[in-house]
């Protein structure tokens, strides 16, 4: 069925809709030219991410995981926030609650213009000191100094973002879920709906009644728990939904 036909009841749905969330993945970022995490390109040297982004990495090598965000950094810093970005930013205007969560670190929704982010694992732009807790945002690249230390107190800084095994902050995961569980209308956008426990949240909306929205080139695990699934790139999708929204006013629907 193509896309057209498949989006009119959506769009419809979506008119008499003001409560809207959107979970973002790696993929919303690819047409920008970031590696995703599981795409083939996810590898740095012959590391997968999982291998890295962990604390027993970062006790073990600190200057090797440091390596690989400064890569990353030097990647996202010269990279730009495509089509997918811009229209999540401008729905932060069209609908009267809107919210993005995103697990990616690369901060471009921010750049795009969105507001209301929740950033369930972290920052790269953000660096924390291991001993003082406190966080401070560096966009330098490369980084002035391998590994960074803390000006205040001397100890080692590590990445402000969520390594597997830890556990997200409570608070921002309690408003994810509320946001999850509260809307009418769930985007996932550009996920492999794996990782935990991000991938819950579309099964946390739809267990509450909204309508689940997934927008991915693949199928993922959670494709069968979904309304609608269009098989495109988000650059490419969210403009098309957006083409058709915006041809109409939603208020008067109302
Ligand atoms: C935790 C920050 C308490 C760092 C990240 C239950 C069952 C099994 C395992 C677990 C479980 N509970 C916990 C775990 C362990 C683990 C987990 O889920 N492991 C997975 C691998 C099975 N979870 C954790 O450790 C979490 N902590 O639960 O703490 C605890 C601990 C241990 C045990 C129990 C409880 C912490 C998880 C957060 C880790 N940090 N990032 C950094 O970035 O360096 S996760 C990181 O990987 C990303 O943030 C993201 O979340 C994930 C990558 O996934 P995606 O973003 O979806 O990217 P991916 O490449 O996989 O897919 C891209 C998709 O886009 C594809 O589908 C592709 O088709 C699509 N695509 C491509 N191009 C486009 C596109 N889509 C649209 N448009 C395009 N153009």
């Amino acid at each position: 069925m193509d896309i057209q036909t498949e989006l009119t009841p959506l769009i419809h749905i979506l008119r008499k809709t003001s409560r809207v969330t959107v979970l973002t993945g790696a993929g919303i970022s690819a047409e920008s030219g970031i590696p995703t995490f599981r795409g083939e390109e996810g590898l740095w040297k012959t590391y997968r991410a999982e291998e890295l982004a962990t604390l027993a990495a970062f006790i073990r090598n600190p200057k090797l995981v440091w390596e690989w965000y400064d890569w990353r950094r030097g990647i996202i810093g010269s990279k730009e926030y495509n089509a997918g970005h811009e229209v999540l930013s401008r729905w932060e205007k069209l609908f009267p609650t809107f919210h993005v969560i995103t697990q990616n670190i690369d901060g471009l929704h921010q750049k795009a213009g969105s507001r209301n982010i929740l950033e369930l694992h972290g920052n790269i732009w953000k660096l924390r000191c291991t001993k003082e807790e406190t966080v401070i945002e560096d966009h330098s690249t490369p980084l002035n100094e391998f590994p960074p230390h803390c000006l205040d107190c001397g100890a080692l800084l590590r990445p402000h973002v969520v390594w597997f095994g830890e556990s997200l902050d409570a608070s921002i995961l309690q408003s994810a879920f509320a946001l999850s569980s509260s809307c009418e209308v769930m985007f996932v956008v550009g996920t492999s709906a794996v990782v935990q426990p991000a991938a819950s949240l579309p099964i946390a909306a739809a267990n509450a009644g909204a309508t689940v929205v997934e927008v991915n080139p693949d199928p993922t695990p959670l494709t069968p728990y979904v309304d609608y699934s269009f098989r495109g790139k988000a650059g490419e999708i969210l403009p098309v939904i957006d083409g058709k929204l915006s041809f109409s006013n939603p208020d008067e629907e109302k």
